[in-house]
């Protein structure tokens, strides 16, 4: 059961598209205030739990933190942090009351979740007009379904993309590529797609791809085809302000950027240097952003992530210049420490500013709104663009899509990546964390970047947070420029890296038909233990387990030099140990058992009663046999 509550009049965020008929405000059950901004407040019990908000640090359990709604280009995802990239605005409150909420609203919003008083929800929106849905059902996985029901099916990727995909910051040339491609191939390491990180574009110009790297590009991706590997190139948001290049005019003439308040296009900094930002919340500019992929799709490109497009913005023109001017103020005079630190935050604070955001404009339906009041649906938007042409163009399940930013709507169009995590064992836990929140929200498709984008990767880390990665629809190893080569090659012997890539191949049979049925029924791939056994007081407060499926549990190692690790079993299971072509099952009972695990070792556990398919391995899906499976046990 859906309520649905207005108030103002609220800005169309396409979030959902069942119709759901108003309830008077008077009927909504959680204490709203209207002051200057809109506040609802309510008290939960001691033990109750809040579970969502997608992409965020911290807990399964979201209880005892400030989370803001803001998508940010934060690349320190440590507990300290309110806000990553995504704009997830559903939470879960479950106690002996049970409900859903669902604040559609794309501005910034603060979620206290008992952080300022003991056992009180106040949840702040920076703004008075928004649509609240407040959800009813018998248990947890049933309020998900609900709110999954009204804001529509869940992306499905084409089938190569649960292949294994290996990214890296840094890789321009097409030998680079190849190399690549040819390392996997000879260590017996499976691969289905190979990333294009910026450095693939003329001077970062949007689809455009350098020709002194690739003399002939389209020839490069048709053999790369013939290899079966697809390239995904990246798509930033701004473009580049240059003159000739047919995109930028183009947008600039058809008046596709947002705006100053004067009506001149709003320039910033960015890879490209200075570049115009498509505005994406115009319609007719989203539809001219999204026909631009053509431009790839073209020399048989059919996949893109999307980055940079909280937006990402490294300094406007005007905050530059301000912060130049402070410098001038205080050059030649005495700087003591304060004058110091006067200095470091006047250059700090250039880069994504709330003034930057508060000054530019969007033109909607020759309304101009400021982009703060909109800037959770920015990066959501652009990618919108591409996910509804595609599908207009080239049907369903035909391209792979993702994107930095989010908000929930996107999850019909395209998937996420989790963005720049950090070579860390505990942010294997963040990971296994996350994929929950997000799939409440709708976003099935995504992965976090596997190994760690910041910092200098280990061996066993890589090792350890593959066996993750085997899970996750997004199976994609990813680093950042300048950090430790992370490929599964470069650690001397392969042998236990295939072992672990093998059983992803083993397993895409079981994982895609599960995604797909997820997609289908509005439901959760991953799931708190506490969302299938409530009574369990252990289980609901396990942080570093899944359920997986109806059938599965999964807990990978997290740490570094452990052998194992404790896992608690809510009920009977079978403990199995993936590697290569070996499979060994254990019977193990309800409650708390240590379980040794070798590196080359992927752990699982299956229900009693259920049973799982298992292929043979494969160097890539196009390889995959998938009609002669095995079953586990
Ligand atoms: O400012 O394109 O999250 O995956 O490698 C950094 C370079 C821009 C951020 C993305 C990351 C990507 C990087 N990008």
């Amino acid at each position: 059961m859906v309520k649905k509550f207005r108030i103002g009049s609220p800005f169309d965020t396409e979030a959902v598209i069942e119709k759901i008929e108003i309830s008077d405000t008077k009927d909504f059950p959680l204490g709203l205030s209207l002051g200057e901004k809109a506040v609802l407040k309510f008290n939960i019990e001691k033990d109750d739990m809040i579970f969502g908000l997608g992409e965020a640090v911290r807990g399964i359990n979201k209880r005892g933190w400030i989370y803001e709604s803001w998508c940010s280009d934060e690349t320190n995802h440590t507990e300290d942090k309110r806000s990553l990239y995504g704009a997830h605005n559903f939470i879960v409150v479950s106690g002996k009351e049970k409900f859903g909420l669902f604040v559609d609203f794309p501005a910034k919003i603060e979620w206290d979740l008992c952080y300022s008083e003991c056992d009180e929800v106040k949840i702040t929106l920076d703004g008075k007009s928004a649509d609240f849905y407040y959800i009813k059902g018998k248990n947890e996985r049933g309020i998900v379904r609900e709110f999954r029901r009204i804001i529509g099916k869940s992306y499905i990727p084409p089938f190569w993309a649960f292949g294994y995909q290996q990214s890296c910051w840094g890789y321009a040339k097409q030998e680079d590529f190849v190399n690549v491609r040819e390392n996997h191939r000879n260590n017996n390491l499976p691969l289905d797609c190979i990333y294009m990180d910026i450095d693939y574009m003329e001077r970062f110009k949007d689809f455009t791809v350098n020709r002194d790297l690739f003399p002939d590009f389209k020839a490069f991706v048709d053999d790369m085809k013939a290899n079966n590997i697809h390239l995904i190139p990246i798509i930033d948001a701004g473009v580049k302000k240059e003159k000739g290049y047919s995109v930028y005019e183009e947008g600039h003439e058809k008046g596709f950027f947002c705006k100053n308040a004067d009506g001149t296009d709003f320039e910033c900094g960015v890879w490209p240097g200075i570049v115009g930002l498509p505005d994406f919340l115009n319609k007719d500019a989203r539809r001219w952003f999204g026909s631009q992929y053509d431009a790839l799709s073209d020399l048989g490109i059919d996949g893109f992530w999307n980055d940079m497009n909280e937006p990402a913005i490294f300094y406007s023109v005007d905050g530059l210049n301000k912060a130049m001017k402070k410098l001038d103020d205080i050059r030649g005079k005495d700087v003591d420490i304060w004058g110091f630190f006067g200095i470091k935050d006047a250059l700090m604070g250039v880069q994504n500013s709330m003034d930057d955001y508060s000054n530019f404009y969007h033109n909607i339906d020759g309304k101009l709104v400021c982009h703060k009041d909109v800037h959770n649906l920015y990066g959501a938007f652009m990618t919108t663009a591409a996910g509804e042409y595609f599908e207009e163009k080239f049907g369903k399940e035909k391209k792979l899509i993702f994107s930095r930013a989010s908000y929930i709507g996107a999850h019909r169009t395209s998937g996420i990546w989790f963005g720049d995590n950090f070579s860390w064992w505990s942010h294997i836990l963040l990971n296994l964390k996350m994929l929950p929140s997000v799939n409440m929200c709708g976003f099935l498709y995504c992965g976090a970047d596997l190994g760690g984008f910041n910092n200098n990767v280990t061996r066993d880390l890589l090792l350890r947070w593959l066996t993750l990665g085997v899970f996750t629809p997004l199976m994609r190893n990813h680093r950042a420029l300048g950090t430790r080569a992370q490929e599964a090659y470069q650690f001397g012997d392969c042998k236990e890296f295939s072992d672990v890539l093998s059983v992803r191949y083993r397993l895409i049979p079981y994982i895609y038909s599960t995604f797909r049925r997820c997609s289908e029924e509005d439901d959760m791939m991953f799931r708190p233990l506490s969302f299938d056994y409530p009574d369990d007081k252990i289980a609901r407060e396990v942080e570093d387990q899944l359920m997986l499926g109806d059938e599965c549990m999964i807990a990978p190692i997290y740490e570094q030099n452990k052998n194992g690790r404790t896992v608690y079993l809510p009920e009977d299971m079978s403990f199995v140990k993936l590697s290569g072509e070996n499979v060994k099952i254990e019977k193990l009972k309800k409650g708390i058992h240590y379980i040794s695990v070798e590196l080359n070792e992927v752990p699982l556990f299956i229900k009693n009663g259920k049973n799982i398919p298992l292929a043979k391995p494969a160097l890539n899906t196009a390889e995959l046999d998938t009609e002669n499976l095995t079953y586990l046990l």
